[in-house]
């Protein structure tokens, strides 16, 4: 059974969110209920008269366990566990169950367990519950110790030892990319809501084969491919963990890999799903998100471009106000536009010139015989003349070399571009 409250204006479709990821940890939704109240009761969350209705529900329905769309405090949860006689969880519990299930990476799964470990500890029951079990063995616990001293030092002591470990991973990756060589291919990262199309999208732009499937946090790992773009020049797309709204704070730790290759990208594509009604809230959480978790006050923050995915999905002329490429990741549709408006962003220096260069100097650089790049060749008396497209630096080379700009386009190449964030 699941449980939410509304504050006011959240209409239809408060719990849609939660049912999704309560069918993606494989449990079945009987019944939904909702109340609207300004604020959670204290003490049991709904109010004292919803308890009772969430209890007769349950006991006709057969429910198992009740599931609220909010984190609880862990009294709350007591309280209504005692009331209910059955399981209680609340959103928190159940994204962490899922991250739980589908942890794949072994740096994903120590995230998960530390996230649930954090969870856990304030949440431990048995305050004044008996002094259990004393002399368990010499030196393993002080006197009048109890047991449940002995469980959160055992928790604390398994939390320090995985962030101990993590940290070791988190400076391996770090080392890793130190190594990378300068002239590294530039790093695309793929961000947006849980369910968005992330790993389609990936997959639709390198060869990949990420998991993609209807259910929420389909991805825990972070995934690099090298794909192609325009002017035969090539990038390293990363895709990465879905975000959700009011992400649980246990959970930040469990995106690390997610957020440091955001930190790192050279380029963010923000991945929206705008046939979803909550699209503009979406949209807003994940920005929310990364402004609050990823960047640090000092940080030059990678460029945004947003993708908006699934229009197939959307109704001629339904407008969505929000700047970004219109794409079908699933149906391949103007993939191509979104390519041209990365590359646009990567390379934002390149522009088409006319160069007349001697027959010498032709044969000394690459970029002016790459079919991707030279717009025209014409021979003459003089040389060769090429419409080119060149980044400063090689155009200063070839200028170096003898070559003499005839004509120069004084824009970038690509129409500049609306959609440029
Ligand atoms: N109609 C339509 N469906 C799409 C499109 N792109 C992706 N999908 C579907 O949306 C669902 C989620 O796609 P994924 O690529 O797994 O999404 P994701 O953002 O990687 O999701 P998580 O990894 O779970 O955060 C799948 O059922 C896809 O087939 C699209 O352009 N149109
Ligand atoms: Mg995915």
């Amino acid at each position: 059974m699941l449980v939410g409250i509304d504050h006011g204006h959240a209409g239809e479709g408060l719990l849609d969110e939660l049912e999704a990821l309560t069918d993606t940890a494989g449990i079945v939704t009987l019944a939904t209920l909702v109340q609207k109240r300004a604020r959670p009761d204290p003490a049991t969350f709904v109010g004292k008269g919803k308890v009772e209705e969430i209890l007769a529900a349950c006991d006709e329905l057969g429910a198992d366990a009740v599931i609220f769309n909010d984190e609880l405090r862990a009294s709350q949860t007591r309280n209504l566990e005692d009331a209910l006689g059955r399981k209680v969880i609340d959103r928190t519990q159940l994204i962490l169950d899922i991250f739980a299930q589908r942890a794949a990476s072994k740096e994903a799964k120590l995230q998960v367990e530390l996230a649930q470990l954090r969870y856990r500890l304030p949440r431990l029951r048995g305050w004044g519950q008996a002094l259990t079990q004393t002399g368990g063995g010499i030196g393993t616990r002080g006197p009048g110790e109890t047991q449940l001293e002995i469980d959160r030092n055992k928790i604390t002591r398994r939390i320090h030892a995985l962030e101990r470990r993590l940290r070791q991973v988190a400076e391996e990756r770090s080392t890793r990319r130190k190594l990378r060589s300068h002239g590294d291919l530039p790093q695309v990262a793929l961000v947006g809501y849980t369910n968005s199309g992330k790993s389609t999208l990936l997959n639709r732009l390198t060869s990949a084969d990420s998991f993609v499937e209807d259910k929420l946090f389909a991805t825990l790992d972070t995934m690099v491919r090298r794909g192609p773009l325009p002017e035969g020049r090539e990038a390293l797309f990363i895709d990465t963990v879905g975000f959700i709204r009011d992400l649980p704070h246990h959970l930040v730790p469990a995106f690390a890999a997610t957020l440091e290759a955001v930190r790192y990208a050279d380029l963010v594509v923000h991945i929206v799903d705008i046939a979803r009604p909550t699209w503009n809230e979406d949209y807003r959480s994940v920005l929310d998100t990364l402004e609050r978790e990823v960047f640090r006050g000092g940080d030059v923050r990678p460029p945004v471009l947003s993708a908006l995915n699934k229009i197939d999905l959307c109704p001629e002329g339904a407008e969505r106000d929000l700047p970004g490429v219109r794409i079908s990741a699933r149906d391949d549709v103007h993939i191509q536009e979104l390519l041209a408006a990365i590359a646009d962003i990567l390379y934002p220096a390149d522009r088409e010139v006319e160069v007349l260069v001697p027959y010498a100097t032709l044969g000394r650089f690459a970029s002016l015989r790459d079919p991707h790049r030279v717009r025209s060749l014409e021979y003459t008396d003089e040389g060769a003349r090429v419409r080119v497209l060149l980044s400063p630096a090689e155009l200063a080379d070839v200028e170096a070399s003898g070559g003499r700009v005839s004509a120069s386009a004084s824009s970038p190449v690509e129409e500049p571009r609306s959609h440029r964030p």
